[in-house]
């Protein structure tokens, strides 16, 4: 496993001095953000990323995410030229030494909270999720924790009526499509593909979302087999569901997994949760069962910290800050150290 720290590139307030001195940090997980989605990133601007980490002593091989166009999700007319754009963009990351693309293909919307700054009783704040909160809403008048608002208000109504008529179906299929298209960049480059699960794992405002669970993978694992086709193992996301058994999918899809998002949650309600310390023992997700599949089943891909509490007085952004994704990182690598030492002694 390689750990990694999630850098927002130039304009983020965390040195990368700073990443590099936490124990056992790797290499930084970052992006292009100054191009706009469906163009391509040129090996200029790759290249002046690559080189910052790297001057720092930081390994430059996970990127999250290349964002992929609307009109792929919706299956426009104009989709192969955008496509095409993204296999561009895989080559040039590829040659650059880049192995591993996180992105996602939920409608519209990425991550949705309902509060950023949830205070818990030691002072510390995190991201929260209140779901008759959020449905509660109206969809033509959001202003969402966490979302870019992006879209004008004309933008947004555009695409929530041009979904109306996509069903879960479609949505898969032109997942598919998507992925068949650009398979042989990858398989030419060794670039894996790494499709972060929805998060919430339900259905938004009438948008379907396909990437959900156990059944999600199969399907996509039945319709592009390719090893590069693979996902990120996001436990905050999956594990919002009850119906996801963190451990036994950990356990099924370790090889497929080439990049693990590890956030704790505490669920609040069936569908409500808080997000919390990593530790096992500060929430619902068992943080040392996932870690002892991954490693048990031979995982072997990148690891982050995911979603932090502002702890200490940081006001970083909101699950991004420095503090407690760091102490996050430290307890993974101890996780990781004792259960491979453990796997190795067993396999004596
Ligand atoms: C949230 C992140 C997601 C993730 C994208 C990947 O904190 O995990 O925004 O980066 O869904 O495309």
């Amino acid at each position: 496993m390689k750990m990694t720290f999630r850098w927002y590139g130039e304009t983020d307030t965390i040195p990368l001095q700073y990443i590099k001195q936490i124990q056992g940090m790797d290499g930084v997980v970052t992006a292009v953000y100054d191009v706009p989605v469906g163009r391509v990133w040129s090996e200029d601007k790759i290249v002046r990323l690559k080189n910052l980490c790297n001057k720092e002593g930081l390994s430059f091989e996970v990127i999250e995410s290349v964002p992929v166009h609307e009109d792929i999700k919706l299956g426009r007319d104009n989709r192969d030229a955008l496509i095409d754009n993204y296999a561009q963009t895989l080559e040039n990351l590829g040659k650059h030494g880049v192995k591993c693309v996180c992105y996602n293909f939920m409608p519209v919307f990425d991550w949705l909270r309902t509060d950023l700054h949830k205070k818990a009783a030691d002072g510390s704040t995190s991201l929260s999720y209140d779901h008759s909160r959020l449905m509660s809403m109206d969809v033509n008048d959001l202003h969402l924790p966490g979302w870019d608002e992006s879209y004008s208000k004309e933008e947004l109504q555009g695409l929530l009526d041009a979904y109306k008529t996509v069903t879960h179906e479609d949505l898969f299929n032109n997942l598919v499509y998507f992925l068949k298209r650009i398979m042989p960049m990858c398989v030419k480059y060794g670039v894996n593909m790494a499709i972060h699960p929805d998060d919430p794992p339900w259905d938004m405002f009438g948008l379907p979302r396909i990437i959900t669970g156990e059944e999600s993978y199969e399907k996509l694992f039945a319709a592009v087999p390719e090893i590069q086709n693979g996902i990120t193992f996001c436990t905050g996301s999956l594990g919002a569901s009850r119906k996801n058994d963190l451990v036994v999918m950990a356990a099924k899809y370790a090889k497929r997994i080439h990049f693990a998002h590890l956030r704790q949650i505490k669920y609040d309600g069936e569908f409500d949760f808080t997000e919390c310390g990593h530790m096992t023992k500060n929430g619902d997700i068992d943080m040392y069962g996932v870690v002892k599949a991954l490693v048990y089943n031979g995982f072997d891909g990148y690891v982050r910290s995911d979603h932090g509490r502002n702890i200490w007085g940081e006001d970083g952004k909101p699950g991004y800050g420095l503090y407690d994704r760091a102490l996050g990182a430290a307890y993974l690598c101890g996780l990781f150290e004792a259960v491979t030492k453990q796997y190795e002694e067993e396999k004596k």
